[in-house]
């Protein structure tokens, strides 16, 4: 198959939906457009994009969209993205399951007001970022302790090293930086493991 030309729309930082997919590529060595957008930007173009949202990639002019569908898409052209099944199964449900924790995440950005918005993060820590940290580090140890899916690399670790790093980055107000080491210190390992791969070091150097 020759590679598609890609071009993929996201905002312009470090994490959210579109990092692994970014990373994916890069560490891939895939050739793509790396179309970064602004906060303001997105807004202005919003009703463009399918569903009114980002991340969108296009494949040959055509657009996709779904975070975890691209993942898988540009996984299986990085070679980070299991061709068996079974192994398929474990990369998707890791996916998934950052998935969820980012929508109870993300419910909590537009809290204007500053003590509601220190209560909803403090209830999000205390209950859905404390469970989905000790079962996403369970479901780590179920599959090895090392990787998500067969035993290497695929777009599942990407994901959940790209969520860890921004729960331990300070950029979540009322998220302690330092409440993955303490419930799930395998994870953390697992963020190393990945953060000290050569390619994602580059590209961090770089971006
Ligand atoms: N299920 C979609 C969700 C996409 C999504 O909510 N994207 C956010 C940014 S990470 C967005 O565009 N938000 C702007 C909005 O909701 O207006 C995916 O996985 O890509």
């Amino acid at each position: 198959m020759t590679t598609p030309k890609l071009k993929l729309t996201y905002f312009d930082m470090h994490g959210g939906r579109g990092e692994a997919t970014r990373l994916a590529l890069n560490i891939g060595g895939v050739d793509f457009e790396d179309n970064r957008i602004s906060f303001a930007e997105a807004a202005a173009a919003r009703d463009s994009f399918p569903f009114r949202r980002v991340p969108v990639l296009e494949i040959d002019g055509q657009e996709v969209t779904h975070s975890n569908g691209i993942n898988r898409f540009v996984g299986k052209l990085a070679d980070l993205y299991p061709n068996d099944p079974v192994q398929a199964a474990f990369c998707d449900e890791a996916m998934g399951a950052v998935e969820d924790i980012t929508i109870a995440t993300v419910a909590t950005f537009s809290i204007q007001d500053e003590d509601e918005r220190k209560a909803a993060r403090a209830r999000l820590v205390a209950g859905p970022l404390t469970l989905y940290l000790k079962r996403i580090q369970a479901l780590l140890k179920k599959r090895g302790g090392e990787y998500f899916a067969e035993g290497r690399l695929t777009v599942a670790d990407l994901k959940v090293f790209v969520w860890v790093r921004g729960l331990r980055s300070g950029n979540l107000d009322y998220v302690p930086t330092d409440l993955s080491d303490k419930v799930a210190p395998l994870l953390v390992e697992h963020f190393e493991r990945i953060d000290n791969h050569p390619k994602i070091r580059e590209y961090y150097a770089r971006a």
